[in-house]
């Protein structure tokens, strides 16, 4: 048997792989799992040698079809286009599935050597407004809680989250917490599959989380129940504009009754130990960082943090977001959680042995391609085309960027439509390396396979970059071990990262939480201003736009899922339209329309639509609203639907 971790969500759970008998099942002593899996983790075996790219594949017109070329070739051509250009031209478009190792070399490569910031994530799309909710509020990208912390509560909150889908094995636990006592509330405009295994269900309007949320703070002041454990800068001043708050009107344009309101309060008030989680519903909003921070000021407002059983615990989708944070895989950060101050770039550049590195944060992930001035654009392990929002203004953009490589394992991603170049990445099984789960937890990714074709693991792509443009000296490590080396060694850099207490022989027996040790002595509490900026419905655009998850598939489905290609509408809806499941309907927003499939759902509200997020073509419907300090984009829009 060897042990490794699945390479799917956030969860992190420890793999144990029989190779002979071709089966993977959880690994029964791993800190997370507890010998639990879900389908998805189980069955990623079968796509290590489906529609692989195993050659280097170029082309020098997007109309062209792509020819294979030997690897030489490609990076000389590749090193050639960088070297035409200018940093502030150059991007890399990276991904919270890359491994730390991956991660690392390329961060390193683009902001110590090419020195450009231009190095964001898809981790924008995703948890950026939970990295900026936790920086202002605690100081720092930290999570306090676990999930075990969550299993053990008295009241587990779940806010625009739907683990039953997304986060399978930690809402597997959940269900048997709820056997001896756990209460959950889900806080969701869809009956989800966790709303179904709620003792609440607050079927909020979408987008006024923050709303709801700060008359939740008023009212617990109102009972007293506000008793910080620790300082709170800003409280005098954060009482006082609650003082402003209108319970009766929040609620009412969130849509949640007064009598839900009462049920919700009751049980914050007799439960002891509360854990509130959040995901997309929150984070991807124009209103993301403020819904953060109204969560964590919660538990900020009522002493339930910083202590076991208590405390905002953020989800992360992907399974290594939290690790992209840690090396400074986000644009806005420099690396080991450093900002850009010249203090800090001085620090890293006597690190890398380097000088003269950006002193500034780069463009995000959507600006990068939305202000359309780069000349080189990099992405490895994601796809962008598919997964920016305002896909007809984004392939307008990618059109007139003058080299596109992409490094991916597998076929048919819909940025390869724009691309010049595909080079070979050995995916999951493999390749080696070390990813960090949603609380903390570092595990170990083992190699199982042989590399296919002439595929190589990213990092090693990067390093034959590095060294095409000259920096062979700095980029000369022989395995993914000599690069953890590195990287933890730069760990002691950090304010709070201490990776550098674990080795792979230890990862290879047990994963390693960081942080453990780590006090907080004060904290902020911001009043979290609601924005009135998202797409309302109206009589032409009379439907609001969902997007999300389904639990066998994964993203744009170049592995786990099959052709998601419907959406679900609600009975009332489908009967008023004459619609039935299975007709072909026309969805249509402001900025683009698209066919699909119609499905009758119970989970589905009213004046809703949902559509899966991988379904191909889902970002023709959404349009460019970010949340103005995480960059994070909304997804949600006013749709109408043409049969
Ligand atoms: N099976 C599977 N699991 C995955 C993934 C996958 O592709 N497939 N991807 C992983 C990744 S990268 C991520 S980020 C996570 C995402 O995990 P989740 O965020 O749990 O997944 P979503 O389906 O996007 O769910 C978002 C929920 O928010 C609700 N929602 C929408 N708008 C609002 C709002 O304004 N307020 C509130 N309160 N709720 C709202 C939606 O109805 C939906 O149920 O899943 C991870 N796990
Ligand atoms: N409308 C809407 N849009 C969304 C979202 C939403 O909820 N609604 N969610 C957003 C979120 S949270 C996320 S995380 C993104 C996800 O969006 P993406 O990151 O674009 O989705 P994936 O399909 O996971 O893309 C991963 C790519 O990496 C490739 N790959 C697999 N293994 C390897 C490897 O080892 N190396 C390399 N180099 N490549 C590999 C895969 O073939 C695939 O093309 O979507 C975002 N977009
Ligand atoms: S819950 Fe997530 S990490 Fe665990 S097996 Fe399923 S996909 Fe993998
Ligand atoms: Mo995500």
């Amino acid at each position: 048997m060897d042990n490794s971790t699945c390479a799917y969500c956030g969860v992190g759970c420890g793999l144990s792989i029989d190779l002979k008998k071709n089966i993977i099942l959880g690994q029964k002593n791993h800190i997370t799992n507890s010998g639990l899996i879900c389908s998805k983790g189980a069955s990623q075996l079968k796509y290590i040698d489906k529609n692989r790219v195993l050659k280097p594949l170029y082309r020098t017109n997007i109309d062209d079809d792509f020819e294979e070329i030997n690897w030489q070739r490609a990076i000389k051509i590749l090193g050639d286009k960088v070297k035409q250009t200018t940093p502030a031209k150059i991007g890399f478009y990276l991904s919270g599935q890359l491994l730390n190792e991956d991660y690392y070399i390329a961060n390193k490569l683009a902001k110590g050597f090419i020195k450009t910031s231009n190095v964001d994530t898809n981790s924008r799309t995703c948890m950026a407004s939970a990295v900026v909710g936790y920086k202002k509020s605690i100081g720092l990208d930290y999570v306090p809680v676990t999930q075990q912390d969550a299993v053990d509560s008295d009241l587990y909150i779940l806010i625009g989250s739907n683990i039953a889908e997304s986060h399978i094995v930690l809402s597997q636990k959940i269900k048997k917490a709820k056997k001896r006592g756990l209460k959950i509330v889900v806080i969701d405009p869809r009956a989800t599959k966790t709303a179904q295994m709620s003792d609440l269900h607050i079927s909020i309007k979408s987008g006024t989380d923050t709303l709801f949320l700060n008359a939740v703070a008023k009212r617990l002041v109102e009972l007293k129940l506000n008793k910080p454990n620790i300082k709170l800068n800003g409280y005098h001043n954060y009482l006082k504009q609650l003082k402003n708050v209108d319970i009766q009107k929040n609620l009412k344009e969130a849509g949640v009754s007064e009598n839900t309101f009462k049920k919700f309060i009751e049980l914050w008030s007799n439960s002891v130990n509360i854990v509130t989680s959040w995901t997309m519903g929150i984070n991807q909003s124009a209103n993301g960082v403020a819904s953060n921070l109204a969560i964590i000021n919660l538990h900020l407002l009522t002493g339930k943090i910083f202590k076991p059983k208590n405390g905002p615990l953020s989800l992360t989708g992907q399974p290594n977001a939290m690790g992209g944070r840690e090396v400074g895989g986000l644009a806005t950060t420099l690396a080991v959680h450093l900002d850009y101050t010249s203090d800090n770039v001085r620090k890293v550049e006597q690190f890398w042995q380097t000088s003269n590195m950006p002193q500034q944060t780069g463009l995000t992930a959507f600006e990068m391609i939305e202000q359309g001035e780069l000349d080189f654009l990099l992405t490895a392990h994601t796809d962008p085309l598919f997964h920016l929002p305002n896909r007809n203004l984004i392939e307008s953009k990618l059109k007139n960027i003058d080299f596109i490589v992409e490094l991916n394992s597998y076929h048919n991603s819909e940025t390869s439509k724009f691309a010049h170049m595909i080079l070979p990445a050995s995916p999951f099984g493999e390749k080696e390396g070390t990813q960090v789960n949603l609380d903390r937890v570092v595990n170990y990714q083992a190699p199982l396979y042989e590399k296919s074709g002439e595929s190589l693991q990213d990092w090693e792509i990067f390093q034959k970059i590095g060294a095409e443009l000259g920096f062979q000296e700095q980029f000369q490590f022989n395995s993914s071990e000599d690069i953890f080396n590195e990287y933890k060694e730069m760990t002691k850099l950090s304010p709070d990262i201490d990776i550098y207490k674990t080795s792979y022989t230890q990862l290879k027996k047990e994963p390693f939480r960081w942080g453990q040790n780590h006090q907080f002595q004060e904290a902020n509490i911001i009043f979290p201003e609601f924005k009135c900026l998202s797409e309302d419905i109206s009589p032409e655009y009379p439907f609001q736009l969902l997007t999300g998850r389904l639990a066998n598939s994964w993203h744009s489905e170049t592995k786990a899922g099959n052709n998601t290609d419907y959406c679900y509408i609600s009975e009332i809806d489908a009967k008023n339209l004459h619609i039935k499941s299975g007709d072909m309907i026309r969805v249509k927003s402001r900025y683009g329309d698209i066919e699909i499939k119609a499905e009758i759902d119970k989970a589905t509200p009213e004046k809703h639509i949902f559509i899966p997020m991988h379904f191909r073509g889902v970002n023709y419907l959404t349009s460019s609203l970010l949340d103005q300090f995480s960059k994070e984009p909304e997804y949600k829009v006013a749709v109408q639907i043409i049969i």
